[in-house]
This record gives C-alpha cells, structure tokens and sequence, in this order.
C-alpha cells in the first residue's frame, strides 16, 4: 500500500468516527439555546450557519489548546496560521494565555481535518466545513472539537464560527464555549460575496486594506473588488507603462507592484479573492496624467480615445501586467456611465467614426468588446456593469458577468438571456449611502423576480459597494460596518432566516456581530441610535 492509499483509509475512517461521534450526540434532545439560556433566544453567529444543533452545557476552552490535524490538506500553512490567529481573538485577554492551575479545562485539542491540498482560491471553490464540539467524556468518541473540510477555505470558516461560540467569562477568568455540544453543518448560499474598495477617489494605505480583509473575513465574506483606478486618480504602478502611475495623488499614495501582491497574499491566507477593476472607456482620466494621448484632446478627456490604437495597446499592457499579481478567475471591465459628447465633439475622433461608419454607441459597444478580448485572451473572464448589457445584449461575449447596480432590473434580465449576474442593486447594496439603514441592506434578495431554477443559479451572488469620494483611511470601516455584515448573512445563510418574523433576533445577532467587531478592533458604527436601547420609561 502506497502512502496516499493509507491516508484514504484513514479519512474514510475518520469520518465514519464524526459521523459516529455525531450521532452521539443524539441530536433529538439536543435543543437550540444561546448562551443566556433562554430558549427562544438567538444563535449568536453571524452569518447563520446553514444547519446547526446546539446544546446547554458550558465548557472551559484550555488556553493551550492544541491542533492536531489530518488529510492531504491538514499540514497547510494557511490552516496552522489561521489556528494562532483565531487563539489571539478566542484568548484575547493576557492573563488566559497560560492554564489556571486548578481549571478543569473541558476542551483541550482542536482537531482539523481537510481533505484536499488544493490551495488554489478560485470562485465556487468548496467552502463547505462541519464543526462538532463535545466535550471528551466515555460516550464521545474523538471528543473535544472538530472541524472537517474538503478545502483550507472550509477550514478556516470552521474557525471563524469556532470563535464565535467563545467568550470570556470575566468570573472565572476563563473563555467559555456556550451551548455545547454543538454539531454545525455548513455552506454558504451564495459562491461570490463581495465588497467594492475604490482607492482611487482617496487613497486608502495598505494597512487600512488589509484591515478591510480581515474583518471581511469575520463575516465570511470572499471577495474585494478591490477599484483601484479611475478618472480622480491612478495609484498602481504598472511595469510596461511606468508614466501611469503619476496619475496618482502625490506620490506617497501609490501601490507598487510588490504592495499589491502582498494584499492578494494577505487576502488569500483569509480565503478572499481580490478581483481589480480597470474601468474602460469612462472613469478613466488620470490615465491621461502621464500618458496623455489617451485623451480625446487636453480638453475634453473622457472617455478614453476609441480613435488609437495606442489606447488598447495600454490597456493590453495594464492586464498583462496585472495578470501576473491577480490570480483570480474574474476581472472587472467597468464599461459604466459612459458620455461620448467627447468622441463626437472631437475633430479627430469625429473623423474615425465617420471613416468606420460608427455611432458613438457603437463605438462604446466596439471599445468595450475589444477591452474583453484582452482581458479574455489572458484567460481572465470578464465582468462588465450593466450598462454594457443594457446597450448591446446580443453582443456581449456570453462568458461576460453581468454587475447590476442601476436598481433591480437587469439581474432577471440578463441570466434570462444566459449571463451569469452579481447583483449590487444602488438602493439597497450602496455603503457610501449613509442613509440606507442595515434593514434595508438586510431584506433585500438577490433572486428576487427570478423564479427559474437554472436561472437562479446563474446569480453567482451580490457585492456591497464602498465607493471612496466620501470616505477614507479615517472612516472607511465605521462606513462598511457593520451594514456590510447585514449583506454578508443575506449571501451566506438560507433565505428564511432573516424573515421578517423574527427582525428582532436579527437586530440583537447584528448588534452582537457588531460588539464582535468592535472586541476585535474594528472600528465598526452603532447599528442604531443609542436611545433606542434604552428601556421605555
Ligand atoms: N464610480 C464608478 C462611481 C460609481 C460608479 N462607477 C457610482 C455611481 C453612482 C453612485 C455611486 C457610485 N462612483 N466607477 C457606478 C457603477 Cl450613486
């Protein structure tokens, strides 16, 4: 038998002990209970798993709790990593960190299966985990707590949601784990579970981005749509036109090549996908800034020049340079808001659409479909706002993802016509609408109108945008947070369970996942106005 072989029959072993140990547990008087025990209490995770069993007991989590892990992809740095950063949160306080002598400590090791070694962070990659807590006595068989997943990213889903059933208990001086034994079975809803950082209308430092994905990962979001250019700024170094980045602020607010890999290495250790925008023709002026050719004329400078090809020689250099620091599958194309009086009121731009007997419209649908060809020949598929779709449907390459954000409509509309959707409706999925309450985040539904099963699948999910002209390093989180939670559990947990039957067991969970936040040092807002927690007189 060859070692692989072995490691076969161990896992098929293993699970069958979790399937055992699980059933163990005789789930039938297990009872859903939070930590203050009143029965009809809320489940203090967030998201809300997809399954879950939960119990009454208390049990003291061993300040050295230690990792044992198994399966191909048990040995990963991303998973040992992740385990000391989850003990820095669950024992945050520095006294815990060494045992109490004379605490009987319930749970001492953590064990994490994974099963495969595929480290490749890609959309729809298995998210999956199972979480079992139990306290080692005669009846459990592996006992204590176990997280199984097929991939890393499950694993560290199965950590977050660990941390979340851990508190501490300022009496004994010990963290507690509430409501054991727990047996969680979960998935997300939703493959793509966004959030938009424009760094380009303010700056945001490295650190501040970083900070972003981290706590993107507390609520198990997966994606940055990280908008690094547009027409206030170009912050990124880019190798083969090293006259684009003096489009920048000043040039202490930029991005180099190095600085950009390290947030997709940081987000990758946390399961996050980073998808860069370059947005095309439109929002593209300070391209010009050091190339400025790619202006129709220094007077009229949007959108960028249809008439040259230099134009798409510059844009095949961006992608080909950004293909080498952005790995994932996706990349976004922009194609939004587009105003062509400056095509038209140019003499020489004027000139070539007449020469080719083109429309301004059609130039915008022959810019933006050649913009894709790039982006395709480099294996990346193409994400375009829904413009691009509402101007030409049938032109569209099929492979494109169509982003909605104009209102409801287009979502039902384009996986009709077979595209694949992210919905990121303005009124309700906008952060920097400081008005848009967290209900309104919280109760809006990517499927909405849709009713067809196969098309339903074509949403690959939905995106909050934290567009930058109002905020920066000084707000930019209090801005997201925790508003961009309330979308997190809307893509991740099933529909029903933020009916509005039980709106107010959402807002004590959001208002706990909020504390959560802050506990951890995100400096996340009030979800609501002080006075309204106050009794009435
Ligand atoms: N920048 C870019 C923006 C917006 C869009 N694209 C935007 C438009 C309207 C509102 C908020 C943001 N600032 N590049 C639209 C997708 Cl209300």
């Amino acid at each position: 038998m060859n070692s692989s072989y072995l490691l076969l029959a161990a896992f098929l072993l293993f699970s069958q002990l979790v399937l055992t140990a699980s059933r163990n547990l005789d789930l039938n008087h297990v009872r859903q209970r939070n930590r203050v025990g009143a029965d009809d209490s809320p489940t203090y995770i967030w998201p809300l798993p997809s399954q879950y069993n939960s119990g009454n007991q208390t049990l003291t989590v061993n300040p050295n709790l230690t990792l044992f892990t198994s399966g191909n992809g048990g040995s990963s740095r991303i998973v040992s990593q992740a385990f000391e950063r989850y003990k820095r949160i669950i024992f945050e306080h520095a006294s815990l960190k060494l045992p109490i002598d004379g605490v009987d400590y319930d749970l001492n090791k953590l064990t994490i299966l994974v099963c495969s070694d595929n480290e490749e962070l890609q959309l729809g990659v298995d998210e999956s985990y199972n979480l079992l807590v139990a306290a080692s006595d005669a009846h459990s068989v592996i006992g204590e707590i176990t997280i199984e997943a097929n991939s890393v990213y499950g694993a560290l889903h199965g950590l977050e949601t660990l941390s979340q059933l851990c508190a501490f208990d300022y009496g004994t001086k010990t963290v507690k784990l509430y409501n054991a034994p727990w047996y969680i079975q979960d998935k997300p809803r939703f493959e793509y579970r966004g959030l938009l950082l424009d760094t380009s209308r303010h700056y945001l430092p490295i650190e501040i981005i970083k900070q972003v994905i981290e706590s993107m990962s507390y609520a198990k979001l997966n994606v940055l749509h990280w908008h690094i250019i547009d027409e206030e700024s170009f912050p990124l170094e880019v190798p083969s036109f090293p006259n684009l980045w003096k489009g920048a602020y000043t040039k202490w607010e930029r991005y180099t090549i190095d600085d950009a890999s390290e947030i997709v290495d940081f987000a990758k250790k946390r399961g996050i996908n980073v998808m860069a925008e370059v947005d095309v023709p439109g929002h593209a002026e300070s391209w010009g800034a050091g190339y400025p050719d790619l202006w129709p004329s220094s007077s009229c400078r949007e959108p960028l020049d249809v008439s040259k090809n230099f134009t798409f020689d510059l844009i095949s250099g961006i992608l080909s340079d950004m293909k080498k620091i952005f790995p994932f599958g996706l990349f976004h194309l922009g194609g939004d808001e587009v105003n062509t009086d400056c095509w038209t009121s140019t003499p020489h731009v004027k000139q070539w659409l007449q020469d080719h007997r083109m429309s301004a419209k059609d130039a915008y649908k022959y810019f933006v479909l050649r913009a894709q060809e790039i982006a395709i020949s480099l294996n990346w598929t193409p994400v375009n706002w829904e413009e691009t779709f509402n101007s030409f449907p049938a032109s569209l390459n099929p492979k494109t993802v169509v982003h909605n954000w104009l209102g409801a409509g287009v979502c039902p509309k384009a996986v009709a016509k077979g595209f694949r959707c992210i919905y990121s409706n303005q009124g309700f999925w906008y952060l920097d609408h400081l008005d848009v309450p967290w209900e309104s985040v919280y109760y809006t539904e990517p499927l909405e109108d849709i009713t067809d099963a196969s098309q339903r699948k074509l949403v690959l999910g939905g995106e909050v945008c934290m567009w930058g002209e109002t905020a920066d390093a000084s707000d930019v989180q209090q801005t997201i947070w925790p508003r961009a939670a309330a979308a997190a559990e809307r893509l991740w947990s099933a529909p029903e369970s933020g009916s509005s039957r039980n709106s107010t067991t959402v807002l004590q969970r959001l208002e706990y996942f909020r504390c959560l936040l802050t506990r951890r040092g995100v400096p996340a807002a009030p979800v609501r106005n002080f006075y309204a927690r106050r009794p009435p007189i």
